[in-house]
């Protein structure tokens, strides 16, 4: 386990951005850290709120417990807990978890001397949550305009929210993410499979290296973007399809009300017919 003994290495206190040396130590093989302690009380908290929620609920089956943002005639004020207050805390205690998570890397890539990607692709998905349950509902006026705590509850709010604008597919931002999530799964097969293909010949043939990944993308399709470049190339093309998700329902409601098949009139109207 050569690992571990990198590991004994690096395993040393310092780097941390809040508390200094308060929880500056290991469970295990966990770093624990302020972060990891704040993360461990939003994760329990919550967990035991949506379990208080579904306690009051009628149903116990997994696939419909769901735990609903309050009515919309509450505008944006908090309430009662057994009408959405649940679900204004456990979304707090999420939002605590997740940034909790979040700044737990950043003291680790900081212990480690590494760059801070890991954590900036994970804020782009505490972005997106962070738009459906805060910034939209704050913009359209009523935290009613969350999405319920449900497995099969969500999946309905984003049909119905979906077809309150007619077609989806027609929100040109969905338009973007949709081809920016195909284009990332195209992008991980081509990298995945031409390092097993290099990395991984068959019994008795000889390991190959960068050359020949470089060589095989040039024969077929004359270019090839390189090692480093791929990686770049795959979170650049994740994160902007987590973003453009963001931004294709943030749209809809706060800055386009009708059906996004209209939206396309503009193209009609264009002086040119
Ligand atoms: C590529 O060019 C490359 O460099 C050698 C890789 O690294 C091993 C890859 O994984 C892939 C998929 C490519 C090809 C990608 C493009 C955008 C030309």
């Amino acid at each position: 386990m050569s690992m571990l003994s990198f590991e004994r290495k690096y395993r040393i206190r310092g780097g941390t951005l809040l508390g200094g040396d308060l929880f500056d130590f290991w469970a295990g093989p966990f770093y624990v850290g302020l972060f990891g302690v704040t993360g461990i009380f939003f994760a329990i908290l919550g967990t035991l709120l949506i379990i208080w929620g579904a306690a009051m609920g009628p149903t116990w089956n997994i696939w419909q417990i769901s735990i609903a943002p309050p009515d919309l005639s509450y505008g944006l004020a908090l309430a009662p807990l057994a009408e959405g207050g649940l679900w204004q805390l456990i979304t707090i205690c999420a939002l605590g978890a997740f940034v909790s998570w979040a700044l737990r890397e950043v003291e680790i890539c900081r212990k480690l001397g590494m760059g801070y990607h890991v954590p900036f692709a994970f804020s782009v998905a505490i972005f997106a949550y962070f738009t459906l349950v805060v910034i939209r509902p704050v913009l359209m006026g009523a935290w009613g305009h969350g999405f319920p705590y449900g497995i099969l509850s969500h999946l309905d709010w984003v049909s119905n929210v979906g077809y309150q604008y007619l077609h989806f597919h027609y929100n040109p931002a969905h338009m973007i993410a949709v081809t920016l999530f195909f284009t990332t799964t195209l992008a991980l097969a081509l990298h995945g499979s031409v390092i097993l293909a290099a990395t991984n010949p068959g019994q008795g043939q000889t390991v190959k290296g960068a050359e020949y990944e470089n060589g095989f993308f040039r024969d077929s399709i004359g270019y090839s973007i390189g090692a480093l470049g791929i990686h770049r190339l795959g979170l650049f093309l994740a994160l902007s399809a987590g973003f453009f998700s963001a931004v294709c329902i943030v749209i809809s409601g706060p800055f386009w009300t009708r059906g996004w098949p209209e939206w396309w009139n503009w193209w009609l109207n264009l002086p040119i017919w």
